[in-house]
């Protein structure tokens, strides 16, 4: 398994989120990384590609303020991290405002991601491992990669960040992959939470399928996307596969959607597969309450390695830090059945 991080993704370190009306301790913290880089044999550091893989996926004026927001938040007279508090209510007409109050609202959709003085950096290098990732497929020096990325991309859409995401590495992998004669590519989403902005990037696009396993979003965050009956549109019309599934599920059930997800990305023939990997499906994850072992992660790489498919994976949430490395090396095992 050819892995892919870059140290400067070690440069995003948001100190609060704002959840439940407290200040609570940021969940998504730069020890998550360094418990899996513990883990992993070999890592290599990726290449810098700039940013065309990155356009290729988000909006360059949503690029340009990720760039520029934290510098915008120290020139308002702030101190600390960059979180926005006023958000356009559905309906209202796209406003272009210049204040950063009001790009923070117009680009985030929640108060638990926050912009630090190393965020661009960090997602930047994220994205550069995700591009190397599909980069080693492609040249043929390896048939699986690991994007080892911090902070994660799966809630992050062509022109919005959350969820603890600012760039899309898994949509950006499948792009670049697809651009590389690798395509047609399906993202297979396994974090606990619905993986909403891979959804948005591709919810009419025919060519990536889109299948994503969690918690229901009638209980759980991003509570606005990922419910049963979201297929796609357009040209993606029965290309997005979700499966909602309840609080407190173990294995079985996970293994039987899991049977379904392989089946749909199968007969939809797809050629390369990209796996948003969360190891928040955990039993023990602080902020998820599913019921996964660490055994269980290592059944779930085996079960996806009988599509036999070239693989990216990318690395989404998980947020019980002693157990990280340990769940994710199962996964890896798992995948490459050793
Ligand atoms: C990001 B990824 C608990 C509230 C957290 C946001 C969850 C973001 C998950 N502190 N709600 O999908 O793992
Ligand atoms: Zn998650």
């Amino acid at each position: 398994m050819l892995t892919f991080c870059s140290p400067a993704q070690q440069a995003h370190a948001p100190a609060l989120e704002l959840v439940n009306g407290t200040a609570e301790d940021h969940a998504e913290t730069p020890a998550r990384l360094a418990n899996m880089l513990a883990q992993m044999a070999a890592v290599r550091e990726p290449a810098d590609f700039g940013l065309a893989a990155i356009h290729a996926v988000h909006d360059p004026a949503y690029v340009a303020f990720l760039q520029s927001a934290h510098g915008a938040w120290l020139a308002a007279g702030r101190a600390g991290d960059a979180i926005g508090y006023a958000f356009p209510v559905r309906g209202r007409r796209a406003l272009d405002l210049e204040r950063i109050d009001g790009k923070l609202g117009q680009y985030g959709f929640d108060t638990v991601t926050p912009i630090a003085a190393g965020t661009w950096e960090a997602a930047h290098g994220a994205a550069q491992s995700a591009i190397s990732a599909a980069e080693a497929l492609a040249s043929g020096e390896a048939r699986h990669s690991f994007a080892l990325c911090r902070p994660p991309g799966h809630h992050a859409g062509a022109d919005y960040f959350g969820g603890y995401c600012y760039l899309n590495n898994a949509a950006i992998a499948a792009r670049a992959a697809a651009a590389k004669g690798l395509g047609p590519v399906a993202v297979l989403d396994v974090d606990y939470h619905h993986g909403n902005g891979t959804q948005d990037i591709f919810w009419e696009d025919g060519r990536v399928f889109f299948a994503s396993i969690h918690a229901d979003p009638r209980t759980d965050f991003p509570y606005f996307w990922g419910h049963a009956d979201e297929r796609g549109a357009g040209a993606g019309e029965g290309t997005t596969f979700n499966q909602p599934l309840p609080r407190g599920t173990g294995w079985a059930a996970y293994e039987g959607a899991l049977g379904r997800a392989l089946d749909a990305i199968a007969r939809f023939g797809a050629r390369t597969l990209i796996v948003s990997y969360g190891a928040d499906t955990f039993a023990e994850d602080p902020i998820a309450q599913f019921a996964l072992t660490t055994g269980d992660m290592r059944a779930m790489g085996a079960r996806i390695a009988t599509l036999g498919l070239p693989t990216i994976i990318v690395m989404e949430g998980g947020y019980n830090v002693a157990a990280l490395g340990r769940n994710v090396a199962a996964f890896i095992a798992g995948l490459e059945g050793t």
